[in-house]
């Protein structure tokens, strides 16, 4: 059994066992998750992702002591994090583990994108978000790696999107251009103490300058380690918000959230629904098998069969 008020109270463990479970696909806990939906829509998702090595988790946990500073319950999604997280510090960053390592106001939850049944990533990652919500954190940082379309897919999950760079890494920010510089609120350029920081943000500064539609992205500097520049990351992230909320933007971007989801939860089901064992997918099976039916006429026979009219 799922303990939803236990969840709805904040606790950290029965909301872990939650996303475990959801992980794993079990309907338990999407049983679960409909009990608990009326509870959410209120949390805050910023996305903070970025090349490999580009300081995104140090900023993370001086994003987490900014936030609690100013009274906000923080949740952490790390998806395929290379340096583990604990109680809202990078795990071997001693000073920052005794700031919040037993503050209840932040729950940290790692997750894989690879390997994982039934299911992408954005599914997950959202069920996470909607747990988080659910147990009262008021913001959601989900970090994630890379330049690629998983990232941009789970920056679809999130309300806000900051994308951190560096200086020195000229091709990957080439190779950042096309997707996920579209798609940043906010432009962070950590690792500010760096030669290059300046060239980099006037870079960004003209990308954004040249966007064709919305609102044209800040560029903020920031040096991670030594806590330079969060304050004023905190500050735009939270007005950000009340701007999204302003102009539409979020109630659109929420939408856009709630009917992906609904999406993978379909595709989730549908596939369950046309792989399930039956003597006529065995009997199918075996044809195909022998060849003596090509695979887009079997998969049409299944499509048909399963959604009781023929494909088109
Ligand atoms: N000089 C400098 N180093 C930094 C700064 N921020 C982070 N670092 C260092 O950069 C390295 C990587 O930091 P992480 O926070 O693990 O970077 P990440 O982007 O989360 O890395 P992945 O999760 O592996 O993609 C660590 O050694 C940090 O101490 C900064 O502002 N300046
Ligand atoms: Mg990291």
């Amino acid at each position: 059994m799922v303990a939803i008020e236990k969840i709805l109270q904040g606790s950290p463990l029965d909301a872990a066992r939650l996303i475990t479970l959801l992980e794993s696909g079990d309907p338990a806990g999407r049983q679960a998750l409909k009990a608990l939906y009326p509870h959410t829509g209120r949390a805050y998702r910023i996305g903070v992702t970025g090349p490999a090595g580009a300081g995104k988790s140090t900023l993370v946990s001086r994003l987490i002591g900014g936030l609690r500073g100013r009274g906000l319950t923080v949740g952490v999604l790390a998806v395929d994090p290379s340096s583990p997280y604990s109680g809202g510090a990078l795990l071997g960053d001693r000073i920052r583990m005794q700031a919040h390592a037993a503050d209840p106001g932040v729950f940290i939850r790692s997750m894989a994108s690879r390997g994982r049944p039934g299911g992408g990533i954005g599914r997950n990652v959202r069920e996470a978000a909607l747990v988080m919500d659910a147990m009262g954190c008021a913001v959601i940082l989900i970090e994630t790696v890379g330049a690629g379309q998983g990232e941009v897919e789970i920056a679809g999950c999130a309300h806000a999107t900051a994308v951190v760079s560096v200086p020195g890494l000229g091709d990957e920010i080439q190779a950042m251009k096309a997707g996920l510089l579209e798609i940043a609120d906010i432009y962070v350029v950590n690792k500010a103490d760096l030669p290059g920081a300046e060239e980099l943000a006037a870079m960004l500064a003209s990308l954004a300058a040249g966007r064709r539609s919305g609102p044209k992205p800040p560029v903020l500097l920031t040096v991670a380690t030594a806590n330079q520049g969060v304050d004023r990351l905190v500050e735009e992230l939270l007005a950000l918000r009340g701007a999204l909320e302003a102009d539409g933007r979020m109630a659109a971007r929420r939408a856009a959230d709630e009917w992906g989801l609904l999406r993978e939860i379909v595709m989730e089901m549908a596939a369950r629904r046309l792989f399930a064992e039956s003597p006529g997918l065995a009997r199918l099976r075996e044809e195909l098998g022998r060849r003596a039916v090509d695979p887009y006429t079997a998969a049409e026979r299944i499509v048909a069969a399963v959604m009781g009219r023929p494909w088109d």
